[in-house]
């Protein structure tokens, strides 16, 4: 591969809080929704909770020397709410401020630029009780404190900010799908709670804005293109469905502002659609301007059939591991997702699909105009542990696409400014449990000590880096 990427490319790796850094209530930390939910009995793979995780609280050093050996440009990681801020507002615990100090300080020291996700799912349990949390309008108040905290102590070291990440996925399973805390099952709500979440990166931009920091801010979106099964037009329809209610929709209102309008049509037809207030408007166009970045999460593709209106409803989704366990799901009138016979699958039955990344970016590029960052992409594997080595070649296979992937959409126009893995090292899995493993560097759950071993794909992307993408 010659080289496409630009000098400046933004080769990272990713993680959130609550999945890596354990000491869940120390330093004066506050409960999280997660911490209450992973206790409930059934809710998570096999009981698995963040508590302990992989410790990063405690090992950031470690962690950091490692990033630093890989030769990593960049590092997006979340920041804890209730770390901070321990009953979600009002007082501030300065001990959870330190620690994102040291990890910062530690991350440009060794030249590796900090991406900082503001909130990945991990709500101060306080609001949740208060007001329902993501329920309430009263959360974009509390958000913008929080997120005002954190420019004003930040501003000059950060430089890349994400204010949600995948709202979309957050608010679907805590609000659909009731796999996620707070576990309803109500869709109208679901449509309410992903209005907030755009009302939140919509005032956050604002202020950021406003207030004139330096840096680039945007939001992370978990995007799946869908293709149509066949040529038949009942399938053309579901896919256009599919795009009108679920990628158009998410997209839309955070990067222009409006709801696409056969979509919010659809809702609203229904007593489904969430109340557009006119400052809503205002503040949504305003600031999907003003939003410097689109943030991609991206791991498949979806393949769309028709569904009738007695057609299938969602299915849960395989959190076992055991492969060919693939359901169909979908929504009744809309469209349902199926196989596809043309792609391979991992062993949680998500399909391997790097064309859909370049489609996704072509299109994503094409009717937003803005630039995009990958601020996610990886492969959840069993990985073993064999005379100290990892041998994940199928991780390198599917990051070696996926950056090729990248490199087409540059040569199709496409403004990228990095592509982040996730994740660095293994890390918790919010509904797998610590068996399904994404990272770079292997973290062995079974031990006290949790060693770190670097797998194959450490050294793959060490020289993918190194490069700047040319041994791919
Ligand atoms: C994204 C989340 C991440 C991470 C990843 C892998 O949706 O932003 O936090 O968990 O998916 O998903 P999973 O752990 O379910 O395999």
């Amino acid at each position: 591969m010659s080289n496409r990427f630009p000098e400046n490319f933004l080769f990272g790796s990713a993680s959130a809080a609550y999945q890596v850094e354990g000491a869940y209530q120390e330093d004066g930390k506050g409960l999280s929704i997660w911490d209450e939910w992973v206790k409930l009995p059934g809710k998570t793979f096999q009981g698995t909770n963040g508590d302990v995780a992989t410790d990063h609280y405690h090992r950031v050093e470690e962690d950091i020397a490692l990033m630093k050996e890989m030769g990593l440009k960049a590092y997006r990681f979340s920041i804890s709410w209730t770390r901070i801020l321990p009953e979600g507002r009002g007082r501030i615990e300065r001990k959870g401020l330190e620690f994102y100090h040291k990890l910062i300080d530690g991350l440009l020291e060794n030249g590796i630029e900090p991406v900082v996700t503001i909130y990945h799912w991990d709500l101060p349990l306080a609001l949740q009780k208060e007001y329902g949390g993501w329920e309430d309008r009263k959360i974009v108040e509390d958000f913008t404190a929080f997120a005002k905290i954190l420019f004003d102590e930040f501003h000059k070291k950060v430089k890349y900010w994400i204010v949600l990440n995948e709202p979309n996925i957050f608010t679907q399973l805590g609000y659909f799908m009731a796999l996620h805390p707070p576990g309803i099952k109500d869709m109208g709500m679901y449509l309410k709670t992903y209005h907030h979440t755009a009302l939140v990166h919509a005032y956050v931009v604002k202020l950021f804005k406003e207030k004139g920091y330096e840096g680039k801010i945007g939001s992370s979106i978990a995007y799946t293109p869908g293709y149509a099964k066949t040529e038949d037009e009942k399938d053309v329809e579901a896919q256009r469905r599919y795009y009108e209610t679920v990628n158009h929709y998410i997209m839309d209102i955070y990067f222009k502002g409006k709801y696409p309008s056969w979509g919010y049509a659809y809702f609203n037809e229904r007593g489904l659609a969430p109340k557009i207030l006119p400052e809503d408007e205002k503040v949504l166009v305003e600031s999907a301007k003003m939003t410097d970045f689109i943030g991609i999460n991206y791991y498949q593709s979806a393949t769309l059939a028709y569904n009738g209106e007695d057609g299938i409803g969602v299915s849960d989704f395989n959190v076992s591991g055991e492969k060919g366990n693939f359901r169909e799901s979908g929504i009744p009138g809309l469209y349902r997702q199926v196989y596809n016979e043309k792609l391979k699958y991992t062993d949680w039955d998500w399909a391997i699909d790097p064309d859909g990344l370049r489609y996704a970016l072509v299109e994503i590029s094409e009717r937003f105009g803005k630039p995009i960052l990958i601020s996610e992409n990886g492969m959840g594997a069993f990985d073993e542990v064999s005379e100290g080595k990892v041998q994940d070649g199928y991780r390198i296979d599917y990051i070696r696409e996926h950056i090729k992937a990248c490199y087409d959409a540059i040569g199709e126009g496409v403004d990228l400014m990095g592509y982040c893995t996730w994740s660095f090292t293994d890390l918790l899995s919010w509904l797998n449990g610590y068996q399904k493993r994404y990272g770079f560097v292997f973290v062995d759950f079974e031990k006290e000590d949790l060693p770190r071993i670097r797998k194959d794909s450490f050294y793959f992307y060490q020289d993918v880096i190194k490069t700047n993408g040319e041994n791919c």
